[in-house]
């Protein structure tokens, strides 16, 4: 068997929104549109994971918060309906997913070695999160490749986020020699958006695309300088800064996922692939992604 790999690593913000405004038949919102830098981004990267051979998507999720321990989704389908805790209105997605058990369990077993405490999710009537299944869906709408979805433990108020960084590192070099041993081709995708401080209230429609801005400059600049540091490859650069960064933009980059996916990696030194960025609800977000495949690695935006 040869050498498992990872054949892309994704940048994919998760705001239900985006499911929203594209009118999928598995959501039971209706809406007229909006967000549309995000949407045709996602789109242009979708076509790209289209003519890459994989086998399965691995998910970090902000929205699958655990306290003791980092979980996996553990068994083979799940399927159920989704709704947005916060935005009920716009998110009543009707998924029904495959899980790769098989990869789940063999990254289980590697952070388990790691030393970090983990457990693997056998309740089939677990509700997976709306950050899954947004970056899943924009993804790879077809749904045609079984996922493993990571939850992300969330002590960073216990200890720090720097104790927190590393523990996401540990976590992402030990998913990275599970995938070298089990053959497979994988895609990652870290779900999140960049800097989070948001709007409080609504606009009476929520897709009205005149009431939509970052919350603030400040959060902009800070965006602007990390995608920056994507474009020059300066990754270890960001793993360095990101303390400041999640403090300074209440980033969702504060659960983990950016630094688990670069630790996978081995911290990619070449340019990222950036496929747009928008607000929505004031909060910053980027497709990006980083190709290993110097053939295939192109400049995009
Ligand atoms: O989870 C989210 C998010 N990260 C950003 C914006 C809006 C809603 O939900
Ligand atoms: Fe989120």
């Amino acid at each position: 068997m040869s050498k498992g790999e990872i054949v892309l690593g994704c940048l994919a913000p998760h705001p239900p929104h985006l499911v929203y405004a594209e009118n999928p038949p598995q959501n039971e919102a209706f809406s007229e549109g909006g967000w549309e830098t995000l949407r045709w981004g996602y789109a242009k990267l979708a076509r790209k994971l289209k003519t890459i051979d994989y086998d399965a998507i691995v998910i970090f999720t902000p929205h699958w918060q655990t306290y003791i321990g980092t979980h996996f989704l553990g068994l083979p389908e799940f399927k159920s309906k989704s709704v947005d805790p916060v935005f009920p209105n716009l998110f009543r997605y009707n998924y029904d997913l495959k899980v790769d058990v098989e990869l789940a369990e063999a990254m289980h077993e590697e952070t388990a070695k790691a030393g970090i405490i983990t457990k693997m999710m056998r309740n089939p009537d677990f509700r997976v999160d709306y950050g899954t299944i947004t970056s899943c869906h924009l993804l790879n709408p077809s749904w045609d490749k079984p996922i493993v979805t990571i939850s992300s433990n969330r002590n960073s108020h216990y200890y720090s986020n720097e104790v927190m960084i590393e523990q996401a590192k540990a976590l992402g070099e030990a998913c990275m020699r599970a995938i070298e041993k089990s053959g497979k081709r994988v895609v990652l995708v870290s779900s999140h958006s960049l800097s989070h401080r948001h709007f409080v209230t609504e606009a009476p429609l929520p897709e009205d695309m005149s009431r939509e801005h970052i919350y603030n400059h400040s959060q902009y600049v800070w965006d602007m300088k990390i995608i920056d540091m994507f474009r020059k490859g300066q990754m270890q650069e960001v793993v360095d800064i990101m303390p400041e960064y999640t403090e300074q933009t209440i980033a969702e980059t504060e659960a983990g996922g950016l630094i688990w996916m670069m630790a996978a990696m081995g911290v990619p030194t070449y340019p990222a692939e950036i496929y747009g960025y928008q607000s929505v609800i004031g909060t910053g977000n980027c497709i990006a992604c980083w190709d290993p495949n110097i053939q295939t690695r192109e400049l995009v935006l």
